[in-house]
């Protein structure tokens, strides 16, 4: 018997990408993709309704849960008390539907769990003080992780940037306008300023990371299985509009800053990931130019 695996969120930037994915890897009928959105093939399943994910659990006999569903940053701090209850609380249904049936969990963390005392490029270990909400229960999440009896691993994921589809309410989402806007219109408004410097991700690696964690036997997994700190490529917006003329050399950008730029700023600039390139030889592929040109390519085709 293969395993069994139930995604929540699954239509989302990250589901999107990583039902497929799994697919590919597991077979199609291995994965049951849900939300709380309609959508074919996704079934309704709502992460605040713990006895429904009880249910779907036993009746499917899942195995793997890749627990996707949450409110990011910008909708979080604009919901702050929706954002606890969907991110915190979601969480807690699953890891106790989980822990009813001996399921693994995959529950995505964020850069998002480090705050203004973090280093520059943020080490694995250091204090986690965020300012956003979305950060706090971030951390929170880490620690359910590590003091629950399931085997529940997570990725410390950068700013995801991807073309099939869209980012779901974040900060970062800059960095995934600017590539429809250029296309469309040659010019973006960027709502945080140009020497903004954040950690990304392009989304195959970040699909990539997930597989390979999953993939490593647990009692190779350290400290840091809640959250591993993983690095893709670090650049500012000014950086990005340069890779992008490469492309289209008459595209413009103007800026805007308005209040997540303070979310972007209370965030580090890079990321340490030495940790989960030693414990399970995690190794980005993607650098701004290659990002960049992945993006045209898969957006003009
Ligand atoms: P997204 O916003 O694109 O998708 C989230 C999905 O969750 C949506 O399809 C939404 O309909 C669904 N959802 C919302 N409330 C729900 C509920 N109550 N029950 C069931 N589903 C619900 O988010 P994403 O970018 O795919 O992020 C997935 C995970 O990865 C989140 O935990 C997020 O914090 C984390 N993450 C994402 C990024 C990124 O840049 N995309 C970066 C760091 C961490
Ligand atoms: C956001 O900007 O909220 C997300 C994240 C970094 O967690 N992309």
């Amino acid at each position: 018997m293969g395993p069994r695996i139930l995604v929540t969120g699954a239509l989302g930037q990250i589901g999107t990408e990583l039902v497929v994915a799994l697919e590919a890897k597991h077979g199609r009928g291995s994965v049951i993709p849900t939300d709380v959105r309609e959508a074919p093939n996704c079934r309704i399943l709502d992460v605040m309704d713990a006895e429904g994910i009880i249910s779907m659990v036993n009746d499917e006999s899942v195995t793997d849960i890749y627990h996707l569903a949450a409110l990011l940053s910008a909708t979080g701090e604009r919901n702050p008390e929706l954002c606890w209850k969907i991110n915190v609380e979601g969480l807690e249904n699953i890891i106790a539907a989980a822990k009813a049936n001996n399921c693994r969990i995959f529950a995505p963390s964020s850069i998002a769990v480090f705050g203004p005392d973090c280093p520059s490029i943020a080490p694995q270990v250091t204090p986690l003080n965020p300012s956003t909400v979305y950060g706090k229960t971030k951390v929170v999440c880490e620690q359910l992780v590590m003091t629950s009896e399931v085997d529940i691993r997570g990725l410390r994921y950068p700013g995801l940037i991807s073309y099939k589809a869209p980012a779901g309410g974040g900060t970062t989402d800059y960095a995934v306008e600017i590539f429809h806007a250029a296309l469309s219109d040659g010019h973006y408004t960027c709502f945080v300023r140009e020497d903004t410097r954040l950690p990304m991700m392009y989304m195959d690696d970040a699909i990539r990371a997930t597989l390979e964690l999953m993939e490593v036997p647990t009692e190779k997994l350290g400290g840091a299985r809640g959250g591993y700190n993983i690095a893709g490529c670090s650049f500012t917006v000014g950086e990005l509009v340069a890779s992008i003329e490469r492309h289209l050399p008459e595209f413009t950008c103007t800026y805007e800053p308005d209040v997540r730029q303070k979310y972007a700023d209370s965030w580090p600039n890079d990321i340490d990931d030495d940790v989960a390139r030693m414990e399970w030889g995690w190794n980005p592929e993607f650098d701004l130019d290659g990002m960049v040109d992945a993006m045209f390519a898969g957006l003009q085709a």
